[in-house]
């Protein structure tokens, strides 16, 4: 008896699987509401690829961004407070292009990990090509269309989301402070930015 129920048992578990009912369920309806599109361009104005976001249920937004040509490996991505890529805009401390840009999207002024403008890495494949599509409710599409407007950032180098853990804690500086120094907690040590898009709020 014991072993009949489980054979029934798992019997029901592969209908489940095999029907998808296990999987998770996107939201019954279409998206309504804003969208955004972004065409991302390097510093050469060549198109990368895009960024589309669209509204995934009440709370949140889907973000899907497809490009290609970048190198190989992960990749800080970014909303930055301004719609301006100017590449001939360059950051006078890091000698960064699109400068213009801003600084990254972040109402709430929390901490460098918890700016809504802090997007999940892009991993870029072997062949230059990055796809990723996720969710997040760290802001509104109707918040990206201020009145300067706001701007998707690919960075050269991956994002360490200002993680750094104690044990690599230096002495205190001349301010006293200790932990992560300011470039970290302001860039995530993400690097140059190699690719901007305007982003453009769909009503
Ligand atoms: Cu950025």
């Amino acid at each position: 008896m014991l072993r009949k129920t489980h054979l029934a048992l798992a019997a029901n578990l592969v209908i489940c699987v095999g029907t998808g009912v296990l999987a998770h369920a996107e939201p019954a309806r279409p998206p309504v509401g804003p969208s955004a599109i972004a065409v991302i361009k390097d510093t050469a104005g060549t198109a990368l690829g895009t960024l589309r976001i669209e509204r995934y249920d009440m709370t949140k937004s889907r973000v899907t961004v497809n490009v290609r040509g970048l190198a190989p490996g992960f990749h800080g991505l970014h909303i930055h407070t301004a719609g301006v890529c100017d590449p001939q805009s360059v950051d006078a401390t890091t000698g960064s292009p699109f400068s213009s840009a801003g600084a990254h999207l972040d109402p709430s002024a929390g901490s460098y990990g918890m700016a809504a403008g802090n997007l999940p890495s892009l991993l870029v494949a072997g062949d230059g090509t990055g796809n990723a599509s996720f969710v997040t409710d760290r802001f509104a599409i109707a918040q990206l269309a201020d009145s300067d407007g706001s701007a998707v950032v690919v960075h050269a180098k991956a994002d360490n989301f200002a993680n750094i853990p104690t044990r690599y804690t230096h002495a205190s500086d001349a301010t006293g402070a200790m932990g992560p120094d300011a470039t970290t907690l302001k860039t995530g040590d993400a690097g140059d930015r190699v690719g901007c898009g305007v982003i453009r709020v769909l009503t």
